[in-house]
């Protein structure tokens, strides 16, 4: 296989509330849409970078430079056996895995659909339907937050994940837990700490939390594995890991005991496979971690989260939480039980609204 042609778009999408982490407040996404063309047929991908460079390096405005100046060139014309090899099309590219990833995708959905089966299938998935959570960003005040959590669970999501930061912890996670004390419940620090907050960290045992994610530094394992010999509750890793070697690395020092799996972050569809083997044969739990993604890149979560190894629920959910109206037709829905059911149709399974993704677009360029 070859592409010939990759169109890039940028959109704008106003989230229907804005979500706050330790690192910022996001309101309204800039999203990057690539469509790849190549052996008559055609696939989609979303670069699921923020917009600036604050929870990993990348943001908006870069990656589009590097898909447009770097990654799409490297990939235009290059003859490919299999979607297996987009990677290494890009991989002279140091970091920038959220844009390369976005290509590298849309080669997988090119791919399906000219099998004419869904991603989920060409990429080995098992799960007929998908365990979902939510990620809820921190609130003005508990009472804010506990209005949140109470609607979430009546929608039927089986896991509660809070955002936290220095001075929105402890005592916010004790008013959480006590009104609901049998919820799977975990925090998300984004790297808002450091080894000096050691004792606030294990104070948080109490709370019984299925795991704490990345509480220190975005590039160590070391500090991490410090905390874990320290902490009972499980630590996940989330920006620390962005390959199966760093997976292998931080599994051998014990730096975490559960690992966030996501797309971009990983550089694409075949990185995270082995991310999820390698998990797999060792009996460490994966999950699908999000990004805010709009249709397509949610969708290529969903197709990605089907693989054996997403055992705990993923930050996947519903469209209508994000977007008042998705670019993907039917929108994401979530079961009464929790769960996002795996598509049927051919490719990421969903239906691409071009005409309302045209409406959003911004800029668009084509690479030749
Ligand atoms: O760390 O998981 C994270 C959103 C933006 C950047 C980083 C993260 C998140 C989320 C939201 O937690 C997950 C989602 O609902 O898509
Ligand atoms: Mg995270």
């Amino acid at each position: 296989m070859k592409i010939d042609r990759i169109e890039l778009r940028e959109i704008r999408l106003p989230l229907v509330a804005p979500f706050e982490t330790s690192f910022g407040v996001t309101t309204e996404r800039r999203i990057i849409l690539v469509k790849v063309f190549g052996d008559g047929g055609f696939g989609w991908g979303e670069c699921t970078c923020n917009e600036g460079p604050f929870y990993n390096h990348e943001g908006t405005d870069m990656a589009w430079l590097l898909l447009r100046d770097y990654a799409g060139p490297y990939t235009l014309g290059r003859e490919i056996g299999s979607p297996e090899e987009a990677g290494a099309l890009t991989s002279r590219i140091r970091g920038n895995r959220m844009a390369r990833a976005s290509i590298e995708a849309a080669i997988w959905d090119l791919e399906a659909r000219r099998q004419g089966i869904p991603l989920w299938k060409l990429l080995g998935g098992a799960q007929e339907e998908i365990p979902c959570g939510v990620s809820i960003g921190l609130q003005e005040t508990d009472a804010l937050l506990l209005r949140k959590i109470e609607t979430e669970l009546a929608a039927g999501y089986q896991r509660i994940k809070l955002k936290i930061k220095p001075g929105r912890d402890y005592e916010m996670v004790k008013v959480v837990r006590k009104e609901f004390p049998d919820i799977n419940l975990t925090v998300d620090a984004n790297s808002a700490y450091t080894l000096g907050d050691t004792e606030l960290l294990t104070r948080l045992d109490e709370f019984a939390l299925m795991l704490i994610e990345q509480p220190l530094a975005c590039d160590d394992i070391i500090d991490h594995a410090e905390l874990q010999r320290h902490l009972d509750t499980p630590i996940c890793l989330d920006e620390s890991i962005l390959g199966v070697e760093d997976a292998r690395k931080a599994l051998s020092i014990r730096a975490c005991r559960i690992i966030n799996i996501k797309l971009g972050r990983v550089s694409g569809h075949a990185e995270a496979r082995k991310i999820e083997a390698y998990c797999r044969e060792r009996d460490v739990p994966v999950w699908c971690g999000g990004m805010l993604e709009a249709g397509i890149g949610r969708a290529h979560n969903i197709a990605m989260a089907t693989l054996p190894g997403f055992v705990l629920p993923g930050d996947v959910s519903a469209s209508k939480r994000y977007w008042t109206e998705d670019i993907i037709t039917p929108p994401v829905e979530v079961t009464a039980r929790g769960t996002i059911p795996r598509p049927t149709g051919p490719g990421i399974g969903y239906e691409v609204n071009e005409a309302r993704i045209d409406a959003l677009t911004l800029r668009r360029e084509v690479i030749v």
